[in-house]
């Protein structure tokens, strides 16, 4: 009974004294756990009278009931004040200084497109969208490229498999139009395009090109020289001359390759035109007959006429940078310069 009477007591002063839950956890291990005072003093009921025993057990209990309640209400008292504690040296001070968003830029790319969009919207031109994964039909076929052609070799082409691959050109959306039949068509069609090319200043396996394409009734050489004379000036100044020069290319005849009047020195020749005079811009020409009937148009009724020109190449020259692949590496130092 004097044992019992020094544990009750023993705890209940610690319980008092205790100043963290931590501590109230220990009490309850050294005096209630498996192995703790109370469950030890229980061992001497075997030496008691059987009229001592229940008697005994009795007090233990309500010995045991004592202190776990007293734990409880320290428990409490405790987690309140620390809660308290916790509230009162919290403070969050709303006058700091707020930490600075990290915002992104327009990329180089994306401003030399919306100027270019702008000026043909600007036209009358609707921007069109395709699919990057495309039918051989779309990219080559209907464009005149036959099955023999250079052009298709895996080499130059990324192919899915023997009828699907990645655009090499957005004229595959183009024709897609086309053939929906909804004349007249006046639309440019922006978008990434791949080509199997090593990465170097000037090439890279993915990048984006621009096309346009005009077909209407009478629509002439006059008319694609008119239109791409005044985009010239719209987009590289009002002073800008261009020039066209004989080409080739399967889907359009006649083609021509088109040069602009150097924006830098005017055309007298400098650094930047590498002392010509003039840079090279776009390929164009008039839809090949072939063409325009591979896609359900009559060459007899119709004419017209497309081009093509890389975005990329427009950026770099527009924002006088003179590598390719600081357009792909994104780094927002180099961004925020334009
Ligand atoms: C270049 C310039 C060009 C076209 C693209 C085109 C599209 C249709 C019909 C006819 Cl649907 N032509 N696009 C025309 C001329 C030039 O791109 O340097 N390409 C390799």
């Amino acid at each position: 009974m004097a044992a019992l009477d020094e544990i009750r007591s023993a705890a209940l002063k610690r319980i008092a004294e205790a100043g963290k839950l931590d501590a109230l956890n220990d009490i309850r291990v050294n005096v209630l756990g498996k192995k703790g005072e109370l469950t030890q003093l229980m061992k001497n009921l075997k030496d008691m009278t059987p009229e001592e025993r229940p008697k005994f057990g009795q007090l233990v209990n309500s010995a045991r009931e004592e202190i776990e309640q007293k734990l409880a209400e320290a428990r409490d008292m405790i987690a309140k004040r620390e809660r308290e504690l916790a509230l009162a040296q919290e403070v969050i001070d709303v006058t700091l200084p707020a930490k600075k968003a990290n915002i992104g830029h327009p990329h180089p790319n994306s401003l030399a497109l919306q100027e270019v969009e702008r000026v043909f919207v600007g036209m009358g031109y609707e921007v069109v969208e395709g699919p990057e994964v495309e039918y051989d039909m779309y990219n080559f076929e209907k464009l005149n490229i036959p099955a023999n052609h250079p052009a298709k070799d895996e080499q130059d082409t990324f192919y899915i498999n023997k009828d699907i691959l990645l655009r090499t050109q957005t004229s595959s959306v183009q024709a897609r139009v086309m053939e929906k039949g909804k004349l007249p068509i006046r639309i440019i069609a922006p978008g990434r395009v791949f080509r199997s090319d090593e990465v170097d200043a000037t090439h890279s396996p993915s990048f984006n090109q621009i096309e346009g394409l005009v077909v209407d009734k009478n629509i002439t050489f006059a008319d694609l020289k008119g239109t791409l004379a005044e985009i010239a000036k719209q987009l590289f100044g009002e002073e800008t001359k261009v020039k066209f020069r004989p080409h080739h290319f399967p889907f359009t005849e006649p083609s021509a390759e088109v040069d602009v009047s150097c924006f830098k020195c005017g055309g007298k020749g400098c650094r930047f035109c590498k002392g010509s005079g003039w840079i090279e811009i776009l390929g164009c020409g008039m839809v090949h007959p072939h063409v325009l009937e591979m896609c359900g148009i009559d060459p007899e009724e119709y004419t017209g006429f497309a081009f093509g020109l890389g975005l990329e190449r427009i950026s770099l020259l527009k924002y006088e940078i003179d590598d390719m692949r600081l357009l792909y590496e994104n780094d927002i130092r180099f961004l925020k310069q334009f």
